[in-house]
């Protein structure tokens, strides 16, 4: 038998190790609750698409759409470990746990599309996205989410007193069952898979999302009235496990942050688009949506920012928000 100088054969192991590490194809696994061909599931696609381009073909991402990995907040947990790679996932599905980032579950913090994306776009948005460093996540892009309505089962919401007591399901955070305490109603956190089921057996009276959300979950067909109040911008953000993150080279690490960075005007395209679509089949097949004077919603918000922003750097923090164009 033939045998090789330990040296050698040692040199050998490594070099075909390098060989192989190097011709290696990583798919990469995402989390997401929505359906395939949300906008959000499209664009970490898209995401993949481009990672894919930049690494020669050695990362791909596959993304398990439909909540397959589970609810949200259980998959944060699971992206922390490393169990899974990426997530695109709500912000508000973090509660308080990243300060910088609870600010963006304030009711009313953002003024419009065009403000959310100034703030969100700039330096105030980086240093957000940086704050999930400290929960064991890297933060990549922020996606569009629309503006979230109250919807319910029994009748329009025109003013505050017809939220007197009603029932409704919130993401779990604390700030919004505080924002929904505020209002006059009664917050239940309840995870998204169990809304529709919820508000068919009473358990809720309803909840509160965007069009898309409250089309494609098929919330609408148990609660007919949609009430325009636009109460929260709450932004989308992709996140990469950092246990994940830290194995990567710095190229790696670079084609990963570009590739998010590039598949957000994708995604902003494809949401304005699913807006339009979701409006048009509610509508068409019964909802009934009404405009609110949001005044009255905006000024009972006010305990709200008293008791979340009291620490000095979030009151700046929410200071530089309102002051950005
Ligand atoms: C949607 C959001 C989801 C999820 C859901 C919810 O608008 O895109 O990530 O957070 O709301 O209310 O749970």
């Amino acid at each position: 038998m033939f045998h090789l100088p330990k040296l050698a054969a040692t040199a050998l192991v490594a070099a075909t190790l390098m060989v192989s590490t190097a011709s290696a194809q990583t798919a990469l696994r995402s989390s997401d609750t929505h359906p395939d061909g949300y906008p959000t599931v499209e664009a970490v696609k898209y995401f993949g698409e481009l990672l894919s381009e930049k690494t020669g073909g050695r990362y791909t991402v596959e993304v398990f759409h439909s909540a397959q990995l589970g609810e949200e907040k259980d998959t944060i947990e699971q992206t922390q470990f490393g169990v899974i790679d990426l997530n695109r996932i709500s912000i508000g599905a973090f509660g308080t746990q990243v300060p910088a980032a609870t600010v963006t579950q304030l009711p009313y913090i953002f003024r419009s599309v065009d403000h959310f994306h100034a703030v969100l776009d700039g330096p105030i948005g980086d240093e957000i996205l940086a704050a999930f460093d400290a929960v064991d996540l890297k933060a990549l892009a922020y996606y569009d989410g629309g503006a979230r309505s109250f919807y319910n089962s029994g009748k329009p919401i025109n003013s505050l007193a017809d939220l007197d007591g009603m029932k409704l399901r919130v993401m779990g955070s604390d700030v919004f069952v505080d924002m929904v305490k505020a209002l006059g109603g009664n917050a239940t956190p309840m995870p998204y898979g169990e809304v529709y089921s919820g508000i068919q057996t009473g358990v809720i009276d309803g909840a509160e999302n965007n069009y898309p959300s409250y089309d494609t979950a098929g919330h609408f067909e148990v609660a007919k009235f949609y009430s325009l109040d636009e109460h929260l911008m709450v932004p989308e953000v992709l996140v990469m496990s950092k246990i994940v993150w830290d194995r990567l080279s710095a190229e790696d690490q670079a084609a990963v942050q570009a590739a998010a960075k590039e598949s957000v005007a994708r995604q902003r395209e494809l949401w304005v688009a699913q807006e339009l679509v979701s409006k048009a089949k509610v509508e068409a097949a019964g909802a009934v949506i009404n405009e609110v004077d949001k005044a009255p919603f905006i000024e009972a918000m006010a305990p709200v920012y008293e008791k979340y922003v009291t620490d000095p750097a979030l009151q700046d923090l929410v200071a530089r928000i309102q002051a950005t164009k």
